[in-house]
């Protein structure tokens, strides 16, 4: 028995010695590769925090103290010290443990979470409902140095700091985001270097570090050039104290003496924020993680690819929280799949940036996961990662435009949630020529609740000005790109994280803005969709042509506007129309079309009475983690579901065939 699977619960942690709590870190760490390794998943900075994880736990009393992560990517260790072990071989499968924390897996989850920036709000309000309660317990919040730069965070340390609420803040500092931290805040954190009170700690340090099993030397080495390098500023983290903020730090974030005493004196002096600074290595214990940061900080579809590694590790993730992906040196026996929308993207915005000096690229803090990193290698100084600031990049956006610019700004659908009014206020209400790449349109997969692109379309499709476009392939996608910036109004494109069909590259011309296409003809039912989801419906069609039925198929490529014209046509003498999207089934595609014949049904008698089904991710439900395969058939989104919808449908509405009609008629 290990000593992990000994644990009843965290509090057991309190009564473990030093030796015992070295080799329980090196346990958990096993069990994260081990486990990822075969399930995909934030790998490297849950890595980081397991001594942090550890200390943490040993000096709260969670789930009666509260202990908040933000983002919750970096989870993992604690769902291993909170009773998860026995099911953590499910993470991120189809009814599984979730990549983040989760309420409804255990009571010392304290929220659902999974965007970046949202745990010193969430943390501050507890601790003032504490107060408000006159209870006792202790909140602590950790969060990484990127995501304590975002905006959401900036106005949490604002208010607490004149609060002056009474809360443990861990600022996780590994010097990364998922790409290397960006920002004056990054540079102003890592100009703090290792204060005097560890320089008198060196060895204790230096003994307990050695200790550790695998890593210790490589840690010794590390910590010697740290220490190299100590120039003790007067006051490190002045800004936080200006603020209001106690500061602390920094500690080295593996040393578990440092961290527990550190955290022990913070707990029981505090009176008032105090924020510990606690310097982390991303990675930490598994080689390969620690030298390639950016592609082991995640992982999500394939999972993790064996990897021929140098130490005996052999581990390794095949492609990164939706993000980078390993180089094909890289993988092994892995098959070549087509290009994905996002590379195939990337490229022909070079292509198009090349053509026209104007072109820029803005990315949040994501430039490997949007396929910019790409358009930064050829145009270094057209390019703009702000960070994980969503906000920013669009509202920065309106203002490169404003300038004269022509601006991309690429952000997974998730994450432009955060710039809702932004997208509005800024970029529609000004109607500049920016151009959004709205990525991960659709359903993302192992990231669960918090990362399905899924509510974009509903909402954007309000907004005056904007055009909203979705092609059906990656060939469609090139054409897309070239028309929006081909136009001088604001221009959302939707694309998946999918692979692309492999089509052959043809000249990608524009297509003129709103209209549609009419991929197959038929007299019984319309199939009329939006996006990758397209494809879907033409398989489909096929079945219900063996079924007998008469099938068209319309590929709508524009929400907005939207080609009414071609979509009247269509729907004229049809029996049953059906609308595909993969987004939030209420509010998007299916409602425009609903109201588009709604509308022409008031004038034109034709269009009065025809049934329409709306299919898309079913109504009012968020879509949990698991393959991007298995949620597309729990949602009834793949070819299947559709079918079965389709036929329910109308078999609900009491249609035949018009071909079996006729058959009727003439056998009668
Ligand atoms: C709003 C939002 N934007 C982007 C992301 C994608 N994302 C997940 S983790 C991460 C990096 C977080 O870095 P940091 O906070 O320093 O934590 P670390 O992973 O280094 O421990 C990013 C950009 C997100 N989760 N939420």
């Amino acid at each position: 028995m290990t000593l992990l699977s000994s644990l009843t619960g965290p509090r057991d942690l309190k009564r473990m010695n030093h030796q015992q709590l070295v080799q329980l870190c090196g346990e958990i760490r096993g069990t994260i590769i081990d486990t990822v390794s075969r399930t995909g998943g934030h790998l490297g900075s849950s890595l980081g925090v397991v001594e942090l994880t550890v200390v943490l736990h040993r000096v709260l009393d969670s789930p009666k103290d509260r202990l908040v992560w933000d983002t919750g990517h970096q989870a993992y260790a604690h769902k291993l010290l909170t009773g998860r072990l026995d099911r953590f071989e499910t993470l991120r499968q189809l009814g599984g443990v979730g990549g983040f924390p989760r309420r409804s897996e255990s009571d010392h989850d304290v929220m659902d979470g999974g965007h970046a920036g949202t745990g010193l709000s969430v943390a501050e309000g507890l601790a003032l409902a504490r107060d408000e309660r006159h209870s006792d317990e202790q909140i602590a919040v950790v969060v990484g140095d990127a995501a304590l730069m975002t905006g959401l965070s900036l106005e949490a340390l604002n208010d607490i700091g004149t609060r002056h609420t009474r809360m443990l803040i861990v600022l996780n500092d590994n010097e990364m985001s998922i790409s290397p931290t960006v920002g004056a805040f990054s540079q102003y954190l890592s100009r703090i270097k290792l204060s005097r009170t560890w320089r008198g700690s060196k060895r204790v340090y230096d003994d307990s570090i050695k200790k550790v099993p695998i890593v210790g030397p490589t840690l010794l080495e590390w910590s010697i050039r740290f220490r190299k390098s100590i120039i003790n500023f007067g006051q490190p983290g002045q800004l936080f104290e200006d603020l209001g903020i106690t500061y602390v730090g920094p500690v080295p974030g593996h040393n578990l003496l440092a961290l527990e005493r550190t955290f022990r004196r913070a707990l029981r002096d505090m009176d008032g924020p105090v924020l510990v600074h606690v310097r982390t290595r991303k990675g930490r214990g598994y080689r390969p993680a620690e030298a390639d940061k950016i592609s082991f900080h995640g992982a999500a579809l394939p999972p993790m690819t064996v990897l021929e590694g140098g130490d005996g590790n052999t581990v390794g993730p095949a492609q990164a929280e939706g993000d980078a992906a390993l180089s094909s040196s890289q993988r092994k026996d892995s098959k070549k799949k087509p290009p994905n929308y996002t590379t195939v993207l990337s490229d022909e915005l070079i292509r198009i940036a090349a053509e026209d000096q104007r072109v820029v690229a803005i990315t949040a803090g994501m430039p490997t996961g949007t396929g910019l990193a790409k358009f930064e290698q050829v145009y270094p100084t057209r390019m703009y990662d702000v960070g994980i600031a969503e906000q920013h990049a669009v509202t920065l956006a309106t203002g490169l435009a404003l300038g004269g610019q022509r601006p991309f700004v690429a952000i997974y659908s998730t994450f432009l949630q955060r710039a809702f009014d932004q997208l509005v206020h800024d970029v529609c209400q000004n109607d500049v020529p920016v151009v959004i790449g709205v990525d991960r349109a659709g359903l993302v997969g192992e990231d669960g609740t918090s990362h399905q692109g899924m509510f974009a379309l509903p909402a954007q499709r309000q907004l005056p000005n904007l055009v909203i476009a979705s092609p059906k392939d990656e060939q469609e996608l090139r054409r897309l790109l070239r028309t929006a910036f081909g136009q001088d109004h604001p221009f959302a494109l939707h694309y998946p994280r999918d692979a692309g069909f492999d089509l052959p590259a043809v000249d990608p011309t524009p297509i003129p803005i709103g209209q549609a296409e009419v991929l197959r003809e038929g007299t019984d039912i319309l199939i009329a969709g939006f996006g990758p989801i397209v494809a879907r419906g033409i398989l489909v069609a096929d079945r219900l042509k063996a079924r007998g039925w008469s099938v068209a198929v319309l590929n709508a490529r524009f929400l907005k506007p939207l080609d009414r014209d071609t979509l009247l046509a269509q729907v004229r003498g049809k029996r049953l129309v059906v609308t595909l999207e993969e987004s939030a089934a209420t509010g998007g595609f299916g409602s425009a079309v609903l109201e588009a014949i709604s509308e022409a049904g008031i004038a034109d008698p034709q269009f009065r009475g025809i049934p329409v089904k709306q299919i898309g991710i079913p109504q009012d439900r968020f879509v949990d983690h698991g393959s991007v395969v298995d949620l597309r058939r729990v949602t009834r989104l793949d070819e299947d579901g559709i079918e079965e919808q389709v036929v329910e449908a109308v078999q609900a509405a009491g249609i035949t065939p018009a071909s079996k009609d006729r058959l009727e008629a003439r056998t009668a």
